[in-house]
């Protein structure tokens, strides 16, 4: 059907009446996009069935990975790349004058994700698929995503999100595959014939998951893996509850996603998303393994269960249970089994970030679960003490289950085979800190991971200018293989290509800059400096420190006379955790320093300051091809990786940033002298979290440009704001600063001159970005995919079938 424009036209109409029983001219786009979707869905289908088939048949090892969140983004722009259908439906559709990103435009956002790790996630499954490997994702098919953000009067309102409102292209739904996921209720342990002692689950509740899914489509290759999303259903298994509250209360569970919160502690409904997640995708993974092989004892040689930070580390006990009550393997056994297949990847240090349980409403919810780590938690503790006698303190430090808590990264360290981070100083930090205990007992299963990206969405697909001319300079080989951006060096220094970069930048800056005025209304100078902040608002990543610089530069320009600088656009897109009191307040202090510098006549030629809302995959797909400068500017040691530093220097934004997360790959990949780097190193933030010594009100005093931007926090500079940011002014100064904010201050000034300096010259900042590209090859997740595949979980790839 997509062989030729003509053949696809034929198709794409005869469809379009069929399902909606509308002419073509009555049609509203809405109705074509889903008829484009459903046909692409349609043409896969027989390479969906037999990559599955495939798999079986030649027994391949399987991995399988587990995720409490997918940032999907849109799928029908992917899909058509990636089949190589893109130019005959474009053509076909502009026919019938319909234009193709009007019908792309239509496609809602899969938003199941908070941020990185959920995008990561997403990242993953493109690469697993283009790469031929046979992996594949369970996750929840959340009724709402992240919340849409509003912002009104500069303050965020969230508005629940809506995604599956006109129903979804992509979606099967497979009925027969339900499975039963069962809650609360007691354990009864009894004598089997033999004499051995068992437990069964008695008065539970029990839940439907049914599975929907996804099919994720390869690069130029007839893989078609899957992705299965679990939708909570009543059961059709009578229940004795009312069952106006039972079907209200298990629509719940894969309602909402959660926004990862300051507060989220406790939410019983959090528990059982995640053990429905990982009870529903056991199961599913268990029958399939069955049905091949028809014995669990393999499992770990054919079968790898990742886990996605620890929300699905449930998976630990849950195999256990089905390998000791239901396979009925003795307790060795079935550990061997199971810590010999899941693998586990950690994202974050923040202590306030661990996952902790508390007992109190852990066991009552999940019995046996409960029971089983009780087991393995006391096994663990006796290990401890046959390696340490007496050694209680560490003990106490490393029990899975202390002080009424269940943490479930102590579990996950436990029971996986493999734990990696997700970048070099992130691993090392692990390993040297957050996880020291651990690490002297196992250290073979501690690795690195340095994350990536999936280039095909965030640099073919998103930036079709940039590819282009990267196609004609090196030829289309960095396509599949990403690490040939490097044939790109030698280019850096011709003028030739410098010029056509800047042509394609420029385009890509006055798209944005029209999305800008769709949005905001608000009018861009697009030649001048796009200095981009885009990412979730967390303290820790200083979106603060950058506002402050801006205050700083309107300060000059409004007492200095002589002073001049190339004009700038500082864009932000964040979303605040709605109980995140504190980050809602720098989304408020952005928006207040936007109104004051864009509507002073005196700086609002050089100075613009733009809030670009509800920030979302798509919306970022026209952001980092426009980018000049990508704002990476953490404080030292607190961001995990970072995966929008690695999209940002795709599309040849410059970094400006500390050495943090993968901010130090791409250091030693570009170097030093192609970025700007400033700040406290984490080494020297580490310090002073341990011995002291930092008193940010050293930095207040000494420091003018910072004791002028603290004052107009508090001293009614926004004029309708005013008691808001005293929270913001007492965390600065009352509570010492957590994040070195002021610390970094003049560092991070004197590296925005250096940026300032540079842009002068042109020639230099064109050779600067388009080392940025070359060198952005080992960012690509194809390359992040094929170390996991080869270090941890041992796949071989299918027989490419290009
Ligand atoms: C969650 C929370 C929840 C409680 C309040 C503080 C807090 C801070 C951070 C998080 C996020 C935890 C997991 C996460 O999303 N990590 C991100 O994973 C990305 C993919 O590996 C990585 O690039 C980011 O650096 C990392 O923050």
């Amino acid at each position: 059907m997509f062989s030729n424009r003509k053949s696809f036209q034929h198709i794409f109409l005869k469809k379009l009446e069929m399902t909606y029983g509308k002419s073509f001219k009555e049609s509203t786009i809405q109705d074509q996009y889903h008829t484009l979707g459903n046909m692409v869905r349609e043409y896969i289908s027989s390479n969906w069935i037999s990559t599955n088939e495939r798999q079986r048949s030649t027994h391949s090892k399987q991995v399988y990975y587990l995720s409490i969140e997918f940032l999907l983004g849109r799928l029908l722009g992917q899909n058509l790349t990636n089949l190589g259908i893109r130019e005959v439906v474009e053509a076909g559709l502009k026919e019938l004058g319909i234009c193709l990103e009007d019908i792309e435009e239509m496609e809602p956002d899969a938003g199941l994700g908070n941020g990185g790790l959920g995008r990561l996630a997403a990242c993953f499954l493109d690469s697993l698929a283009s790469l031929g490997l046979p992996g594949h994702g369970y996750g929840i098919r959340y009724k709402h995503g992240l919340f849409d953000q509003k912002i009104v009067d500069g303050f965020q309102i969230e508005l629940p999100e809506q995604w599956l409102r006109n129903g979804n292209a992509w979606e099967v739904r497979k009925s027969d595959q339900a499975v039963e996921i069962r809650f609360w209720g007691d354990i009864e342990a009894y004598q089997d014939q033999d004499g051995y002692w068992r437990y069964r689950h008695r008065n539970g509740e029990t839940i439907a998951a049914v599975p929907y899914d996804i099919p994720i489509i390869g690069y130029e290759i007839d893989v078609v893996n899957t992705l299965r999303l679990w939708n909570a259903e009543p059961s059709p298994f009578p229940v004795h509850k009312n069952s106006m509250d039972y079907k209200r209360e298990t629509e719940a569970v894969s309602e909402f996603l959660y926004p990862d919160d300051t507060h989220d502690d406790g939410k019983i409904l959090r528990l059982k998303q995640q053990y429905f997640l990982v009870s529903a995708s056991l199961q599913s993974i268990i029958e399939n393994h069955r049905k091949t092989y028809g014995t669990l004892t393999n499992l770990h040689e054919k079968v790898a269960i990742h886990i996605n930070d620890t929300h699905p580390v449930l998976a630990i006990p849950e195999l256990m249970r089905v390998l000791l009550d239901e396979e009925l393997l003795d307790w060795d056994t079935a550990w061997n089994i199971t810590s010999q297949t899941i693998s586990y990847t950690n994202h974050t240090t923040l202590s306030e970030a661990l996952e902790k349980w508390s007992v109190s409403i852990f066991k009552p919810l999940l019995p046996r679960i409960y029971m089983i780590i009780e087991e393995i938690n006391e096994r663990f503790c006796k290990e401890l003490w046959e390696q340490s006698p007496g050694d209680w303190e560490r003990i106490e430090r490393m029990a899975i289950i202390a002080h009424g808590l269940v943490k479930m990264a102590h579990l996950a360290l436990v029971g996986s085979y493999k734990v990696n981070g997700v970048a070099k100083i992130h691993t090392e930090i692990l390993k040297k800190r957050e996880m020291a205990d651990f690490y002297q007992i196992y250290p073979d299963k501690f690795n690195n991971k340095t994350n990536g990206i999936a280039h095909r969405r965030w640099l073919l697909k998103a930036n079709p200018q940039l590819s282009s001319l990267l196609t004609e300079t090196i030829g289309q080989k960095w396509v599949h293989e990403p690490e040939q951006l490097i044939q790109l060096k030698p280019f850096s220094f011709d003028r030739s290509f410098q010029q056509s970069l800047k042509k394609v930048k420029q385009e890509r800056k006055t798209i944005l800059s029209n999305i800008i005025y769709q949005q905001t209304g608000l009018l861009v100078d697009d030649h001048s400096i796009f200095d981009v902040h885009v990412k979730r608002l967390h303290a820790y990543k200083r979106q603060l420190l950058n506002i402050l610089h801006v205050m700083y530069l309107y300060n000059r320009l409004k007492e200095e006379g002589n002073y001049s600088i190339h004009p700038r656009t500082f864009i932000f897109g964040a979303k605040a955790s709605p109980g995140y009191y504190y980050a809602k307040k720098i989304i408020k202090l952005i928006n207040s320093v936007a109104e004051k510098v864009n509507n002073d006549p005196k700086t609002s030629s050089i100075l613009k300051v733009v809030f670009l809302e509800n920030y979302r995959v798509s919306l970022a797909e026209n952001i980092f091809p426009a980018s000049d400068i990508s704002e990476q500017i953490s404080t030292a040691s607190k961001e995990a990786s970072g995966t929008g530093n690695m999209k940002f220097m795709m599309n040849g934004a410059l970094t400006i940033g500390t050495l943090d997360g993968a901010n130090v790959e791409i250091c030693e990949e570009v170097g030093a002298e192609n970025m700007y780097l400033f700040g406290l190193k984490a080494e020297e933030v580490l310090h002073y979290e341990q011995s002291g010594g930092y008193r940010s009100f050293d930095y207040y005093y000494h420091d003018n440009r910072i004791k002028q931007v603290l004052e107009q926090l508090v001293n009614g500079f926004f004029p309708n704001s005013f008691d808001i940011f005293e929270p913001i002014y007492d965390s600065l100064l009352m509570q010492n600063d957590e994040y070195y904010v002021l610390r970094d201050f003049a560092s991070y000034v004197h590296a925005q001159e250096q940026v300032n300096n540079t842009y002068q010259n042109e020639d230099k900042w064109l050779q600067m970005s388009s080392l940025n590209i070359a060198h952005s090859g080992y960012f690509s997740s194809d390359r992040t995919i094929q170390e996991y595949s080869e270090d941890i979980w041992k796949l071989k790839a299918a027989e490419m079938m290009r």
